[in-house]
């Protein structure tokens, strides 16, 4: 057995890379364990993708009071969502309520960016590099640095002679941008861009919305939570959290277990129309069970929304423009949206399709497509992130014998459980690659207790090297590739199917998301624990 020192030797029992909700719930939860736990985040404060994200009208599409942490009644009791969808400034003051309830933030170090992380076999260690040159060692490496937390610029020539003001959406500046009387572009069609457009339509002078694939959006019906319905939410919490338990993504949304043409024509318009009147992903997660998987039960809800987005844009060759043809509906990640199709009624906006007349260059004026050059004063890129494995991509992870994670990767993420890696012992993920997402925070609650259950069962047994096997990460691959067959997502270009081609050699379809059912996947992790983590190569 290789010697391994005392963690007492090391400067931390456990280091954890990021400061958003994944890595504020785990450092509670070590530190409960009586470990010595350090977070380093980039940033200047806890949040992560509230954090960075504050791009105008950047809000929850979960419901608010179904996206806060669960495990504490205090937490709950205390904080007050002010609207059903709440906005990205509230949910910032939420995560630092939590930081202040928890008092996490003397255990985090800001400003801090990781560079690399390099396996250490002979003391079973992590050794973590940050940009300001320091090396801090610790046993335990939990990565929480987000699914869509790596920006990415689009790869247009000239993108920096700009020289009015650019904004990607999830740099925004902490200061408020002043868009009156300006020439505004937005480049992206996606959940961000939506949001943003709808947004600040009404404040700039003139918006030009540069699309190049349409995007299937529903409304979001947001509205203030009163007193009563404060009340009534309080008291549902259990109710509330018990439900997305249960459900395939952990929204509140239930889906209707009949088929689309198990119903008749007029029982499934007049369906269609209930969900389009309300609020949030009802739509998506609560349809029928069919629509996501049958093409031609797809085409159903595709058409109706169609007819709905011709019924709202005045100018038929406009609605026309934004109506998908790619794609059918819910087979990307669904928008959703607020007056957005009636910002394209106003007279200071106007859509260019760019897969017709495609951007040629940027300018020092503006944007040159090849029908004309448009003049800008602020080109906002709402043009999304290198999704789920650009994060792990952009630091140096190096586990035993030196084996690079980027390298291992190369052909798509390799995983045990979504959580470890072989060859990485030691290093444990919340929220990479593989593992169950949905409605964020109540993934991010199961994965934190195993990950802290697991670290508990090394700490109670003298366990100092955890490390997955390769039959189980053939395994969980495998099973994650089978879950998404059939799922017409998996046959669409999107961050989900790991497509962003502003990123080199990310041009081609990989499966890098657990598309099977929350609840199969809790079942499973929990029986990795409840036989002791036997599956694992512990020492
Ligand atoms: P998305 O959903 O990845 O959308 C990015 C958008 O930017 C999308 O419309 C893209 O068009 C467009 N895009 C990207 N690169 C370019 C270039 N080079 N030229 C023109 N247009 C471009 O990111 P979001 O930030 O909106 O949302 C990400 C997730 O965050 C969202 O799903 C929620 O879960 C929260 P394309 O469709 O690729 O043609």
């Amino acid at each position: 057995m290789t010697a391994s020192p005392p963690n007492s030797a090391l400067d931390y029992d456990a280091i954890i890379i990021g400061a958003g909700l994944s890595g504020m719930y785990q450092l509670h939860r070590l530190r409960e364990l009586g470990l010595r736990v350090r977070v380093f985040e980039a940033g200047t404060d806890v949040g992560g993708t509230w954090y960075w994200n504050r791009y105008p009208g950047a809000r929850f599409d979960s419901e608010s009071y179904s996206y806060g942490f669960s495990f504490s009644k205090e937490l709950l009791a205390e904080w007050e969502w002010s609207e059903h969808f709440a906005g990205q400034p509230e949910t910032l003051r939420y995560c630092q309520f939590v930081a202040d309830k928890l008092d996490l933030r003397r255990d985090i170090q800001f400003r801090s960016r990781v560079a690399a992380a390099i396996y250490q076999e002979d003391t079973r260690s992590w050794r973590i590099s940050l940009e300001d040159g320091s090396e801090p060692t610790c046993r335990f490496l939990v990565t929480a640095i987000g699914p869509l937390s790596t920006p990415t610029l689009p790869r247009i020539e000239g993108r920096d002679s700009f020289q009015g003001q650019a904004f990607h959406t999830a740099r925004w500046p902490k200061e408020p941008v002043d868009f009156a009387g300006k020439r505004v572009a937005v480049i992206g069609t996606g959940a961000t861009g939506i949001q943003t457009i709808q947004t600040i339509a009404s404040e700039v002078g003139h918006l030009t919305v540069f699309q190049r694939t349409a995007n299937w959006a529903a409304p979001l019906h947001n509205a203030k939570i009163d007193a009563e319905m404060q009340a009534k939410i309080k008291a549902g919490y259990p109710e509330i959290f018990a439900r997305c338990q249960e459900t395939f993504a952990c929204f509140i949304h239930t889906p209707d277990p009949r088929g689309a043409f198990e119903v008749s024509d007029e029982e499934r318009e007049a369906h269609y129309e209930k969900l389009y009147g309300e609020r949030g992903f009802g739509i998506w997660q609560g349809n029928f069970r069919d629509i996501l998987i049958d093409r031609k039960a797809n085409a159903t809800i595709s058409d109706f929304i169609a007819r709905k987005i011709r019924e709202r844009v005045r100018d038929p060759k406009v609605a026309e423009k934004l109506i998908p043809k790619s794609h059918g509906f819910g087979t990307r990640r669904l928008p959703l949206e607020t007056f957005y199709y009636e910002a394209y009624n106003r007279d200071n906006v106007e859509l260019v399709d760019i897969a017709e007349t495609p951007i040629e260059r940027i300018t020092p004026k503006g944007i040159k497509t090849s029908e004309k050059e448009y003049e800008f004063d602020i080109i906002i890129y709402a043009t999304g992130f290198d999704a789920i494995t650009g994060s792990f991509d952009k630091i140096d992870f190096r586990g035993a014998g030196g084996v690079k994670l980027r390298d291992k990767w190369k052909s798509g993420p390799e995983t045990y459980l979504g959580l470890m890696v072989e060859g990485f012992p030691n290093m444990i993920m919340v929220m990479g690659p593989h593992t169950a997402l949905g409605n964020i925070p109540r993934s991010i609650e199961y994965s934190v207790d195993w990950v802290t259950g697991l670290i508990r069962f090394a700490r109670d047994n003298g366990l100092t090297r955890l490390e997955a096997t390769p039959e189980g990460v053939k395994d969980w691959t495998e099973h994650v590739k089978a879950l998404g067959e059939g799922l017409l997502s998996n046959e669409v270009d999107s961050w989900m199917t790991g497509i962003n081609r502003n990123v080199e050699g990310k041009d081609t379809r990989i499966v890098a998301r657990y598309s099977g059912s929350a609840p199969a996947y809790r079942a499973r992790c929990d029986e990795v624990a409840a036989k002791g983590y036997s599956e694992l190569a512990l020492s």
